[in-house]
């Protein structure tokens, strides 16, 4: 099989109930670049890739889109069932640039999908649930707003919550994780994601004051050499995610014993693919993890549950979806969404969402 068509879209995905706040930015609207890769035997496989606005990582939606127009020529007849060599092909054509080039994995994985008749679980080993675990991921707020959030998420069946923190004085954050676990303790467990934003100091003194609270800290500090420097005076595992940045960085963090798991990004380390050689690692060394991404629509919801379906469930943190914050699905009969805190795996072939086109408008850039 061969590609014969790529095509990449722009899309604009506004914040519902916006902004959604983290600790280095407010983002009212997101750009989402989409990838649809056609074959020569009339397939359609679509990808996508939407980073959280340009300062959360060294991604943006420019770059996503600029990434792509340098790999997407020299990928017309690559074949798509080879995702290893596909991956191989597009990195001596661009060094780097991951988060771009998971789109191409991502339509790849649906293709292979259609054309196999399996849904893109089975390809990546094999569903272990039908009805994967999701977790809710506050923004950054206040101590009373916070604790009533998750006092309605823990109702709904969230089996997880991430509190995110940082941006101000460590106090408030403090008060905020206090206030949580008054209203909501041990009906979820506690992630409390600083987003690369506290200092060590503050790392220290949020878990030095809560050493009480079973939660885990979710990248904290902005770089590993910080998280190691304080790791071994925490009272509470710590997970990486921003650090994460490919399969080499995780094996440092897990061989130098830097980290108890990971909030780990589909896009951010390359696409499925390369998502599936993370997830065995962690089995190996016993790391829990979360499959989601930063954001993203359909395409981006169903990628993470696919992968997430395969997680041995005692390793499975959840997926992530930016669904409730999204007003329209791409596909409005077999749209990714969560319920009662937990996301159905869609039946479907390939990814299982077939995206109406139409609401996407002209391609950017088509070769
Ligand atoms: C909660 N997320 C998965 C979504 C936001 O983009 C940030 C991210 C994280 O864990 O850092
Ligand atoms: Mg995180």
């Amino acid at each position: 099989m061969k590609i014969t068509e790529i095509h990449i879209y722009s899309h604009a995905l506004p914040v519902v109930d916006g902004p959604y706040k983290i600790a280095s930015s407010e983002v009212f609207s997101l750009d989402t670049t989409l990838v649809k890769i056609v074959t020569d035997n009339g397939l359609v496989g679509w990808g996508e890739t939407c980073p959280v606005g340009p300062t959360y990582q060294p991604h943006h939606a420019e770059g996503a889109r600029a990434a792509l127009a340098v790999v997407a020529r020299g990928l017309i007849g690559a074949n798509p069932l080879q995702p290893v060599v596909l991956r191989r092909t597009m990195d001596a054509l661009l060094n780097g640039h991951q988060y771009a080039k998971a789109a191409i994995d991502i339509a790849a994985y649906d293709v292979m999908g259609k054309h196999f008749g399996l849904r893109v679980a089975d390809l990546l080993g094999g569903v272990v649930t039908e009805r994967v675990p999701s977790y809710y991921a506050s923004g950054v707020g206040e101590p009373d707003d916070i604790a009533r959030i998750a006092a309605e998420r823990a109702a709904e069946g969230y089996p997880r919550l991430q509190i995110k923190v940082g941006g101000r004085p460590v106090e408030i954050d403090i008060a905020v994780v206090r206030k949580v676990w008054e209203r909501i303790g041990g009906k979820m467990r506690l992630a409390v994601d600083g987003n690369r934003s506290l200092t060590t100091r503050d790392t220290l003194r949020l878990s030095r004051e809560c050493p009480d609270i079973p939660f885990i800290l979710e990248q904290p500090c902005n770089t590993l050499e910080e998280i190691k420097a304080i790791r071994g005076q925490l009272h509470h595992g710590v997970y990486i995610d921003e650090n994460g940045i490919d399969l080499s960085t995780v094996l440092r963090a897990v061989g130098e014993g830097l980290c108890d798991g990971f909030g780990m990004k589909v896009t951010r380390i390359g696409g499925l693919q390369q998502m599936a050689a993370f997830r065995d690692v962690c089995e190996a060394r016993s790391m829990p993890h979360t499959c989601d991404d930063a954001w993203g629509g359909d395409i981006i919801a169903a990628a993470c549950t696919h992968i997430g379906a395969t997680v041995l469930p005692r390793l499975n943190e959840g997926v992530w979806l930016a669904q409730p914050y999204i007003e329209h699905h791409y596909d409005p009969e077999n749209g990714v969404a969560i319920k009662d805190g937990h996301i159905q795996l869609p039946s479907g072939p390939g990814l299982g969402v077939v995206p109406d086109e139409s609401i996407f408008g002209a391609p950017v850039g088509s070769y």
